[in-house]
């Protein structure tokens, strides 16, 4: 048999044992270690990049089919800006060569594309590019892609302070009214649940400055498979181990009193 139908045969056989009841809401990716699978083959740095992008492609074409909600992915840190000056150039053309190619398909899926960061920072071309995908997807109603770009968890909640500490200098509310909702409500990720399962790809174990406030009560999931790596396989494993965790929100054991499920409704 070829690897491929191998590959379809896994594929299957662990799509068969997923269940539909309890699928998370709201993934989260951290698109990880693209440079590394570069350098183990020895290819250039954006090389890695451009097979990231592939594997991007594959795991929002699993989430549409099995029906998950909403699909974040970290795309662009806050601290990205650090690399070399041609690797940033190169990063921020890829929205605009993504769409190009991936905007036709995303339409006709009926998937709404959502973008969170510091987006006013961008250069014209990648900000321009990105705010046509976001008015071409408006209306859709399907599958969130909610993508991280320019973004650091740090300083979205330092800008949802600032705007809140502005509307009581304003007279709009005092600050008897501030409760986590009303912070909710400034952060970039207003109108949306929590995220249930983060994936973080390269054997990092860390959170690195992704949604903070947004992932208290996150499942956290760990390979050190590198991004450009993962595949269809490796999501259905995630969600597979995500399936098999006792959820608890801080409370105690679902069926032993009614605090099992707390998740906001959305
Ligand atoms: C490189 C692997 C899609 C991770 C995936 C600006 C690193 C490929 C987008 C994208 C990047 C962003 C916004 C949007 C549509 C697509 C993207 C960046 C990097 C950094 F509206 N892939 N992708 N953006 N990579």
């Amino acid at each position: 048999m070829s690897s491929n139908a191998k590959k379809l045969e896994r594929e299957a056989r662990l799509l068969g044992q997923v269940s539909r009841e309890n699928l998370p809401f709201h993934i989260a990716i951290v698109m990880d270690g693209n440079g590394r699978w570069a350098r183990k083959r020895g290819l250039p740095r954006i090389a890695g990049h451009r097979a990231g992008m592939n594997a991007l492609k594959e795991i929002v074409a699993s989430s549409h089919e099995l029906g998950i909600k909403i699909l974040t992915c970290y795309a662009f840190s806050t601290e990205n800006w650090k690399r070399p000056r041609w690797e940033v150039d190169f990063l921020m053309r890829l929205p605009e060569e993504y769409l190009r190619k991936e905007l036709p398909s995303l339409v006709e899926k009926n998937i709404i594309i959502r973008a969170m960061g510091d987006l006013e920072r961008l250069p014209e071309r990648t900000y321009r590019a990105v705010n046509n995908a976001l008015e071409s997807t408006r209306d859709n109603s399907g599958m969130i892609l909610n993508f991280a770009i320019n973004y650091g968890g740090r300083s979205e909640i330092v800008k949802a302070v600032k705007n809140i500490v502005q509307k009581a200098l304003a007279g709009e509310l005092v600050p008897e009214d501030i409760s986590g909702d009303v912070l909710e409500n400034h952060l970039h990720t207003e109108g949306l649940p929590d995220p249930d399962l983060l994936i973080r790809p390269s054997g990092e174990l860390r959170i690195s400055n992704f949604l903070l406030w947004q992932m208290a009560y996150t499942e956290l999931w760990f390979t050190t498979i590198l991004w450009p790596d993962f595949n269809k396989e490796q999501f259905l494993r995630a969600i597979l181990d995500y399936q098999n965790r006792d959820r608890r929100f801080g409370g105690i054991h679902s069926g032993d009193d009614e605090t099992g499920d707390q998740r906001q409704s959305f």
